[in-house]
């Protein structure tokens, strides 16, 4: 299972990578499966000496990329990039997604709102018809962070301080902190949980991603994708 999953996950990326061509501004996404497309498009920029430069979504993603040799733009350099490839906690059916599972929810969004396109990758498992199946992350400021997840807490969100194996708090590369929000019944208003959420002084960004989403390709096992 776990095997078919990874699978997918790789047959996703790989025909990602494929949608790249030389001249691009491409962003790179965060998580195991934009992990499977950096390794793809790192065979094909070596292979075919694709003339692109890449814009991260985290440090962790910068390091992936900088050993194949990818070359980055500074991150002030440009201020739109042509394509972006990510993956996802969960996709619903009209392509709204929640991210941050891996903590790099607010560069995530903001590398996403750079792209002409942002294309999705994911395994079938993903897929939901309501959100809400998995924890919504949010990324918050340290300073009075008891204050603000009380705020989140007092609105009837179920969140806890995200922590790392030591049980000190998990710190993104902005330096922030992130609660994440389990739904005991889902998210069936998920815009109006953004508003409330993102109304909230000390928040910075959530992970719920409207309107962003160009298309979405669900890898399989077999190696073959299905494309939304
Ligand atoms: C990183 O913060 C996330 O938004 C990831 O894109 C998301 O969690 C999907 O990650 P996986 O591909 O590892 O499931």
């Amino acid at each position: 299972m776990q095997d078919d999953i990874q699978k997918s996950r790789q047959a996703a990326g790989k025909a990602a990578a494929d949608l790249i061509k030389s001249g691009m501004l491409v962003g790179l996404g965060t998580g195991t499966t934009a992990a499977f497309f950096i390794e793809s498009l790192i065979e094909r920029f070596q292979n075919e000496h694709l003339d692109i430069k890449a814009f991260p979504s985290s440090e962790r993603t910068a390091k992936l990329a900088i050993a194949g040799g990818i070359p980055l733009c500074g991150e002030n350099s440009v201020t739109s990039l042509d394509m972006t490839i990510d993956g996802a906690d969960e996709v619903d059916p009209q392509k709204r997604l929640i991210k941050g599972g891996g903590g790099a929810l607010l560069r995530e969004k903001i590398v996403a709102s750079m792209s002409k396109e942002l294309i999705i990758i994911i395994d079938r498992n993903k897929l939901v018809n309501v959100l809400g199946g998995c924890p919504l992350p949010i990324e918050i400021v340290p300073f009075a962070h008891h204050a603000t997840l009380a705020k989140i807490i007092d609105l009837g969100y179920q969140g806890v301080l995200r922590l790392k194996k030591d049980e000190q708090p998990y710190m993104t590369d902005n330096g922030n902190y992130i609660i994440d929000i389990t739904f005991l019944n889902r998210c069936h208003t998920p815009e109006k949980d953004q508003a409330i959420l993102s109304s909230i002084p000390g928040v910075i960004e959530t992970g719920f991603f409207f309107n962003m989403a160009t298309k979405v390709i669900v890898g399989q096992a077999d190696g073959g994708t299905l494309v939304m």
